[in-house]
């Protein structure tokens, strides 16, 4: 039975679990909620998360939420191809990129973000986006560091890459990449775009 996967379109925390399906080539078969709707504060749903949140997945009957913590179960329950080095530093290393791109960035990222996603051009507030661009470039030295002259952030492509992806996706849309101070940072995106299981993403409509 293929893995049931509850989504929203767009859903930047539902591309992540997107992308680890993609890369392991397992199939999957979604089940999209209209969140302006609210589908995903009903009764029914909330069973499933009580977040009221997506991504959800159903793995058999097995119920599991938050994005990060579902592609670590993806990659021990469906070890091939393995997305998580052996090494237990660079396993931790990995969660802390990861913590640092998702937690410490989040206040300035939603700040910028809701500008873009919840107001039209002319009604933006050009200065905010402009001061907030420009936090977020800083704070994103950090990664352009720990990236270095790899190709991905631990070496090899893993899933520290597939959980930061969807974010840095979405900091270009919002103008805050790419930048000559972060030319590593810029290379990393081309390299993930490049991927199929991202390119996989491009243009997917809500499966209702
Ligand atoms: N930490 C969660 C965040 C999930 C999340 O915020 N999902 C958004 C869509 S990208 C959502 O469902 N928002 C609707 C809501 O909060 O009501 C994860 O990584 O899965």
């Amino acid at each position: 039975m293929a893995i049931k996967l509850y989504d929203a379109v767009p859903s930047s925390n539902s591309d992540r679990v997107k992308i680890a399906l993609n890369e392991k080539g397992l199939a999957y078969d979604r089940v999209s909620l209209n969140l302006a709707r609210r589908d995903q504060k009903k009764p029914e749903f909330l069973k499933l998360n009580p977040y009221g949140k997506v991504p959800v997945i159903d793995d058999g009957g097995k119920i599991l939420f938050e994005s990060c913590i579902i592609n670590e179960y993806l990659d021990e329950k469906y070890p091939n191809p393995p997305l998580m080095p052996k090494d237990p530093y660079l396993r931790a290393r990995g969660r802390i990129l990861v913590d640092y791109g998702m937690n410490y960035l989040h206040t300035t990222y939603f700040a910028l973000r809701d500008e873009f996603f919840f107001k039209k051009e002319g009604e933006r507030d050009q200065k905010l986006i402009a001061d907030k661009q420009r936090e977020l470039r800083g704070m994103l030295g950090y990664l352009e560091e720990a990236l270095g002259e790899k190709d991905y952030f631990l070496g090899e492509f893993s899933l520290t890459d597939v959980d930061l992806w969807p974010r840095f996706g979405r900091l270009e849309d919002y103008g805050a990449l790419p930048t000559p101070a972060l030319p590593r940072l810029g290379a990393w995106i081309q390299r993930m775009k490049a991927r199929p299981s991202i390119k996989a993403l491009v243009g997917q409509k809500p499966i209702y």
